[in-house]
């Protein structure tokens, strides 16, 4: 390890180990080691379909047999992987800072609770949920197969994902509880997100100006990111081995 890398773990060891409140902002990278393909690689979710056609409204309202296409190929992806050790090492985290940790994520895969994180806010929704386009019933249906055009068994409506596609606004209740996190917390983590989609990536400022100390920020990201200039420790490799490499030095064991 370099010593720019011993250093900056050291630091994030120090800052944790005086942290009494955690919370982390996840993003695709955080599910990238389970198999799952980030948003932005070269090989992205986002490849072969423009973001207008499989996640806004408009696209939806244009080709819903296309979004659902698009999302429940998702979903058999979600099927077929499991939770990664990065995954395992917040699960860890959470049991050591009872009650003061949370993770606000804009994954919709549902693996931290899959690994045992009980604190999560899935600030842009879950592939497990769909929703009425009509009554605007929310049901659970976890990742089964569903149908190519799903429909609402009590008003035969046509369901859509229950997703915060672009120009959507956050559940309100979702949002209010991942900036209180990141409001409250000594630490917020920075997992596996490019931090360019607002206002998620807007938790960042708030961990750090709303209360004077701000939080210590910390990156964990296999490159720099449009938030690097942004944060106080940057730890740069697979979070799959950075979270447990954390864990460890703070003497915290991963399940
Ligand atoms: C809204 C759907 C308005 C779910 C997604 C300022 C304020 C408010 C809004 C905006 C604003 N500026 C611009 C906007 C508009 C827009 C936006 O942010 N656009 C961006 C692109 C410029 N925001 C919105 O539209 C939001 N809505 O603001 O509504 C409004 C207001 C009032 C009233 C009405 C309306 C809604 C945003 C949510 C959009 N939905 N997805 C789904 O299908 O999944 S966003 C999409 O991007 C995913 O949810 C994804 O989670 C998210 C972020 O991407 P990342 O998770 O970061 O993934 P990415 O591939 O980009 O990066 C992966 C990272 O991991 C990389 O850095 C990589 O290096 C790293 N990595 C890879 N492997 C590893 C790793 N790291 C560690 N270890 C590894 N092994
Ligand atoms: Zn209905």
């Amino acid at each position: 390890m370099t010593d720019g890398v011993e250093q900056s773990l050291s630091a994030a060891v120090e800052a944790l180990n005086r942290a009494r409140r955690v919370a982390v902002l996840s993003g695709a990278g955080v599910s990238a080691e389970s198999g799952i393909p980030t948003f932005r690689a070269a090989d992205g979710l986002w490849e072969g379909h423009r973001i207008e056609d499989v996640a806004t409204p408009i696209g939806f309202q244009r080709d819903p047999r296309l979004v659902w296409k698009f999302y429940n190929a998702r979903r058999a992806n979600a099927r077929s992987v499991k939770p990664n050790p990065g995954h395992l090492a917040l699960v860890a985290m959470e049991r050591h800072w009872v009650g003061r940790f949370a993770i606000a994520t804009q994954n919709v895969d549902g693996l931290h609770q899959t690994a045992g994180s009980r604190t999560v806010y899935e600030v842009h929704g879950s592939l497990r949920r769909t929703r009425c386009t009509r009554c605007g019933e929310i049901r659970d249906r976890g990742l089964d197969p569903l149908p190519d055009l799903p429909q609402c068994e009590g008003c035969g409506a046509m369901l859509r994902p229950d997703i915060v596609w672009f120009h959507e606004s956050l559940p309100e209740d979702v949002w209010w509880n991942a900036q209180q996190a990141a409001a409250e917390c000594d630490v917020l983590l920075v997992v596996g997100t490019s931090a360019v989609v607002y206002p998620a990536a807007s938790l960042i400022p708030i961990a750090q100006q709303t209360r004077d100390p701000g939080a210590t920020v910390i990156e964990c990201n296999l490159t720099r990111t449009d938030a690097s200039q942004m944060v106080d420790i940057g730890l740069y490799g697979p979070s799959g081995i950075i979270l447990p490499t954390l864990c460890q030095r703070l003497g915290i064991e991963v399940p």
